[in-house]
């Protein structure tokens, strides 16, 4: 029985180690960038924060990230009737934007050896006029690259629109656009485990693939209008048992192997 004691107790210790799940990333919902911007809104009679500026019809909330929030590249919008294509965020009232050829990043450091599995949610913005505008599938990777320019690849990834392009456009009858489950909807997403070293500086990039416009000669023209929605970004840590600890609990299994022997 004692034996059995002292195996529980030291797996609680070497346990507590590898099951720490701390959040590395901050503002993951964007909701602190808006208010670093003091970005506009109108007050919802539900106590919701939606975009609000032009025309009544709210586009003006859809504004770069700016410079002192966790946050740089890219853009953030809150929830709209209008230019995010009447998506709402997938948390709180504000979401993130990546379009064309644009990168949005953030940089971290960690803070013990470990390894990160990031998940977030991503869309599209429905075009209401389907497949001629600019809702089309948009390609995007994620990737974390260390102070001395090591990249992981997180993945590679293409947002759509959610319920289909076609299904949202005003050639659709029942247009998705207004449907509830067509503005709440979003794809949840997991990218690949990265190693993290402790102490190491590293910045996790979405970057936006649109293709390239090419005019007869070749040269390059300009980007495809395409735009990927992001919301709820987070990256949980899981530390690597230092040798020490593994050292001691291979010395702690021993000396009970040993005992069960003895007795
Ligand atoms: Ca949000």
């Amino acid at each position: 029985m004692k034996n059995v004691v002292r195996l529980f107790s030291i797996s609680a210790v070497v346990s507590c180690s590898l099951i720490a799940n701390a959040q590395v990333l901050l503002d993951s919902s964007f909701e602190i960038q808006a208010q670093l911007q003091n970005n506009p809104y109108w007050q919802q009679p539900s106590g919701a924060k939606w975009g609000a500026g032009w025309n009544n019809w709210g586009w003006s909330s859809w504004q770069a990230i700016q410079s002192g929030g966790a946050w740089t590249g890219g853009a953030i919008a809150r929830t709209e009737e209008f230019a995010t294509g009447w998506k709402w965020a997938h948390s709180g009232d504000v979401l993130g934007i990546i379009k064309d050829r644009q990168t949005m990043s953030q940089t971290f450091t960690a803070s013990e050896d470990s390894t990160g599995t990031l998940n977030w949610f991503d869309a599209n913005r429905s075009s209401w006029r389907g497949d001629t505008w600019f809702g089309r599938p948009n390609d995007y990777s994620v990737t974390l690259t260390d102070s001395f320019g090591n990249v992981q690849l997180i993945g590679n990834y293409t947002s759509q629109v959610f319920l289909g392009l076609e299904s949202n456009s005003w050639a659709n009858i029942g247009d998705d656009r207004f449907s509830l489950a067509g503005k709440q909807g979003w794809f949840s997403r997991t990218g690949n485990t990265v190693n993290l070293v402790g102490g190491v500086s590293y910045t996790l990039s979405f970057n936006s693939l649109s293709p390239y416009i090419y005019d007869n000669a070749g040269n390059i023209t300009g980007v495809d209008d395409r735009t990927t929605l992001l919301d709820d970004i987070q990256m949980s840590v899981t530390p690597v048992p230092e040798p020490a600890t593994m050292t001691a609990l291979a010395f702690g299994l021993a000396a009970i192997a040993r005992r069960r022997k003895n007795a």
